[in-house]
């Protein structure tokens, strides 16, 4: 028993479709509760005018009755509101009539750092807009209403997580974080940033040793990675830890199994050792810019300046709620693979037994 997501939707398109497969039946979803992560992943600092277009919610076309988990797939919708000016050039059918408005003019300046140039060359796309609204991280949204339905899950064995931001373009203090997005925006350039993400109360033995698919530190380095712009994944002390010691290095246990100190981010060996799950990613400033960088037109082969858009300044604000959907669907995975269950009680049945045998409560 998995959970299973697949995920389509194109940023301008008409909405983002979310197929959440292996929830156990009977699990309590609150709209209000995956609304308000979408808000979250909106209310970021630095954003572009086409984010604050949208005023995210979910609808849930299947799986859900009364507010509880059928125990079956769940269709989760996101709408794109920008899509009504973009009906012609995001059309999922050749356009009648006139085409005109958004999107019809073929974009042929890939910009250094998106998907544009390696996705056409890839695909065979002659339009770079073929490859760029789904590099978009638009669809990220769907993503954070299927986090949601994951931390509903993790909520019921007491697992909490939570994402923050470390630092946006080198910057600490919050303070520093908006001057210096001030700055960029002022100098029409883009900032990166460091998000950390935290679980509380996972139980040991999330993840496995036994094949390097089944290590939950390579399937949340991989998730991480897989969101757009992230470049870099530390778990615990991370690269810290390679100038170390190892009796500095490592985690002594004490009497009840705790430890004194978490350098290792919870996981050894790629499986959860009950202290807090500590995870951050890096990522790169954005590469939509308003000072273009250099690039060739594809149609003429001739050297050219990149695309120029609006952009959003710096989006890791929205990376910690992002990066967070991200962990509570890898530790979701884990803990569905470990206690089973075609129903929420059974999972919770399972998961108290196993407390049980390991002498394990959430606090020492
Ligand atoms: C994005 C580029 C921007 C962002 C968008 C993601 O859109 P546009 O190019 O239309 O201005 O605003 O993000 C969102 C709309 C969102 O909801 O997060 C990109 O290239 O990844």
């Amino acid at each position: 028993m998995s959970l299973g997501l697949v995920v389509a939707g194109e940023s301008h398109g008409p909405a983002l479709v979310a197929i959440v497969t292996g929830v156990p039946a009977g699990l309590v979803l609150d709209k209000d509760a995956i609304d308000a992560d979408l808000r979250r992943r909106q209310e970021g600092y630095g954003r572009s005018p086409h984010q604050q277009l949208e005023q995210d919610e979910v609808e849930v076309l299947a799986g859900l009755r009364h507010g509880r988990t059928l125990g079956t797939p769940l269709a989760l919708v996101v709408r794109n509101r920008d899509h009504r000016n973009w009906l012609w050039g995001m059309s999922p059918w050749p356009p009648e009539g006139d085409p005109s408005g958004k999107g019809t003019k073929p974009v042929t300046l890939p910009r250094p750092g998106h998907a544009d140039l390696p996705g056409v060359l890839k695909f065979g796309h002659a339009d770079v807009r073929d490859s760029l609204e789904r590099a978009s991280a638009r669809h990220t949204a769907v993503h954070v209403a299927a986090g949601a339905v994951a931390k509903a899950l993790l909520r019921e064995l007491d697992v909490d997580v939570e994402g923050t931001v470390l630092a946006i373009g080198g910057a600490v203090d919050e303070d520093d974080r908006r001057a210096a997005i001030d700055a960029a925006r002022a100098d029409r350039d883009t900032l990166g940033g460091v998000v950390e993400v935290l679980a509380t109360g996972c139980p040991p033995g999330l993840g496995s040793y036994a094949t390097k698919e089944e290590r939950l530190d390579a399937r949340l380095a991989a998730a991480l990675m897989g969101i757009q712009a992230v470049k870099g994944v530390e778990i615990g002390d991370g690269f810290a830890l390679a100038g170390r010691r190892g009796t500095e290095a490592h985690d002594e246990i004490e009497p009840g199994l705790r430890r004194r100190t978490n350098r290792a981010g919870g996981l050894e060996a790629g499986v959860t050792n009950g202290e807090p799950l500590l995870v951050r990613a890096a990522m790169k400033p954005l590469p939509t810019l308003m000072r273009p960088l250099d690039s060739v037109n594809l149609a003429t082969g001739e050297a050219a300046q990149a695309l120029v858009e609006r952009s959003d300044t710096a989006a890791v604000e929205a990376l910690a709620v992002v990066a967070e959907a991200a962990v509570a669907w890898e530790l979701a995975r884990a803990v569905r693979e470990k206690f089973g269950g075609d129903s929420l009680a059974d999972l919770v049945a399972a998961h108290r037994a196993y407390l049980g045998r390991i002498a394990w409560s959430r606090t020492p």
